[in-house]
């Protein structure tokens, strides 16, 4: 039997991602079978490309995306595994076609041994971590990468979700505007001195 508190918490979960789900765009990108050098799906307008790469002796080079319905996951070489795994060091980057704001990343085929490594235009954004869904809060991004932290990690990911609304770029650091009544005295003062020095000259 579910209790009565337990069926009214769902149901608020229910109705909070039914909310969000209104202003989110949501990469789903599970589909048929096979492996590609790149993957391109569209989600209210911006396109979104999909490549892998896989780490060797000589240092990251491109490798096959593979698809199933569970997600994407990353192939080459010598790799038996089409999961995005760590026994190969893969990683999978995600690249917008406009900036975009991120609200989060879901994983598929994770078992309690995998973690993730997560980069938001190139940088560390989390380490090591388990969080399933991923939660961005909204950062703004142009690529996003995901790796597999560890040698024993193997899994998916199955979606990826920005946030909807009009992109503001960060702001620019502007350098503190002089105050006009001190503009106005400073130029004041280089007036009446440029004109005593023109009496001065002409005495
Ligand atoms: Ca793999
Ligand atoms: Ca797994
Ligand atoms: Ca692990």
């Amino acid at each position: 039997m579910i209790c009565a508190f337990c069926r009214a918490t769902a149901l608020a979960l229910a109705v909070v991602v039914g909310g969000s789900a209104a202003s989110a765009s949501t990469y789903t990108l599970g589909g048929a079978n096979g492996q590609s050098s790149m993957y391109s799906y569209v989600a209210d307008g911006v396109q979104m490309r999909v490549t892998g790469e896989r780490k060797s002796f000589f240092g990251w080079g491109s490798a096959n995306v593979t698809r199933n319905v569970g997600g994407l996951g990353v192939k080459g070489g010598w790799d038996t595994d089409s999961d995005l795994d760590g026994f190969f060091k893969e990683r999978i980057t995600f690249s917008f076609g406009t900036p975009v704001k991120l609200d989060n990343v879901l994983f598929s085929d994770v078992d309690s041994d995998d973690q993730w490594d997560i980069f938001v235009d190139g940088a560390l954004f989390a380490n090591n971590s388990s969080m399933n869904a991923f939660l961005f809060g909204g950062i703004m991004a142009d690529t996003l990468t995901v790796r597999a932290s560890d040698w024993d990690d193997s899994f998916r990911v199955k979606s990826v979700t920005t946030r909807a609304g009009v992109i503001v770029p960060a702001a620019v650091p502007v350098p503190a505007a002089v105050p006009v009544p001190a503009a106005g005295l400073l130029l004041l003062s280089a007036l009446v001195g440029f004109g005593a020095l023109r009496r001065r000259k002409r005495a």
